[in-house]
């Protein structure tokens, strides 16, 4: 459905200065004309300045910033990921819809990325909630199947972090820092978080759906989360593309999975490590699901869990769970 809208707005972005009659837009299309203002509500409803009516022609009022497939696509620099591609004006959370496109026998190729200007009910991990303005952020979800056990899936989400964290500081020159296992910060503050979603038999991944929330171009967060969320734009005080930061997160994951097929996990730990200010030394308290271990990190293991040195002496390797303190 989104995917015709798509071509509507596409098309009325190619004939900028001028009103195009909503006669030949639907004619284009293929769709009646109460469809076509059906659907030129949505746009509106999404936040796309459309003037005009069906009798006298629609014009965009400004360019747009939506992400548009058919603006993605001569950006992208892969050659699988994001190649098949699905984009919302609004859905309930990319994630929960890449699940449905798994779990309801739709052949989904390998790579392929969901995008949403919006979610209503955004996901984060153990059943929090990702606030997602409308056109500000960028939220994503790739479906994947990596060749590997269940225990090593914490790895993909250790290298999304780093291929946002190396997206967004090529693209915007903010200096971003990740805090284990897989939250970027800016100043301290929550940028992007990451939730991956895994289903699997006992010794083999089935299907990784990993999504990824980044606030790009919000003027303030809500109150409840301000305090401890920021977004590129306010810390850079400029606007920025949300294209520009997808096409780079998707080449460099890509060549992060690229390279873990062919030679194991080494380059993430190694990248994770150096880009994240979390990765040694640091005094942390950790609920792994099963006990609160509290210590100082020592590195990761070559297969990506954090070591933390307990007071005892005692190291202990934790490959997910939840920060609740940090020094
Ligand atoms: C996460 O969970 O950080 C994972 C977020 C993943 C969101 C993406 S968006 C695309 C895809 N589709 C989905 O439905 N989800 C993924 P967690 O570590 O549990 O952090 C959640 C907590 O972060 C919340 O309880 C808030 O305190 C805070 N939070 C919520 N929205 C935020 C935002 N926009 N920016 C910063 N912090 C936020």
């Amino acid at each position: 459905m989104d995917r015709k809208i798509d071509e509507l707005l596409f098309s009325l972005m190619q004939n900028m200065t001028i009103a195009v009659s909503g006669e030949k837009l639907a004619r284009d299309l293929g769709v009646s004309h109460s469809t076509l203002v059906r659907w030129i509500d949505k746009l509106r409803e999404a936040g796309v300045e459309i003037r005009g009516e069906l009798f006298t022609g629609f014009r965009l009022v400004r360019l747009p910033d939506v992400m548009l497939p058919q603006l993605i696509r001569p950006r992208l620099r892969t050659q699988t990921l994001g190649r098949n591609l699905y984009h919302f004006y609004k859905v309930d959370s990319t994630n929960a819809f890449a699940s449905r496109l798994v779990n309801h026998g739709h052949k989904v190729p390998d790579g392929t990325v969901i995008l949403a200007e919006s979610q209503s009910a955004g996901r984060g991990r153990l059943g929090r909630s990702w606030h997602s303005e409308p056109e500000a952020g960028l939220y994503l979800s790739m479906i994947l199947r990596p060749k590997v056990p269940p225990s090593l899936a914490p790895l993909f989400t250790l290298a999304t972090a780093v291929a946002m964290h190396n997206a967004i500081e090529r693209d915007t020159r903010i200096d971003v820092d990740i805090k284990w296992p897989n939250d970027l910060l800016v100043g301290g503050k929550k940028v992007c978080g990451i939730l991956a979603e895994i289903q699997a038999e006992v010794d083999m991944v089935r299907t990784l759906i990993i999504g990824a929330g980044l606030n790009v171009n919000h003027s303030k967060l809500p109150d409840d989360i301000a305090g401890r969320a920021t977004s590129l734009r306010i810390a850079s005080g400029r606007i920025q593309s949300r294209l520009e930061i997808l096409a780079e997160f998707l080449e460099e994951f890509e060549g992060l999975y690229r390279q873990f097929e062919k030679a194991g996990p080494s380059l993430i730990v190694e990248q994770w490590t150096t880009h994240s200010s979390f990765a040694n030394g640091r005094a942390i308290e950790i609920n792994d699901g099963v006990r609160h271990i509290s210590g100082v990190t020592r590195g990761l293991n070559p297969l990506g869990a954090l070591r933390v040195e307990e007071k005892n002496g005692r190291v202990t390797e934790v490959y997910s769970g939840d920060v609740l303190r940090w020094e």
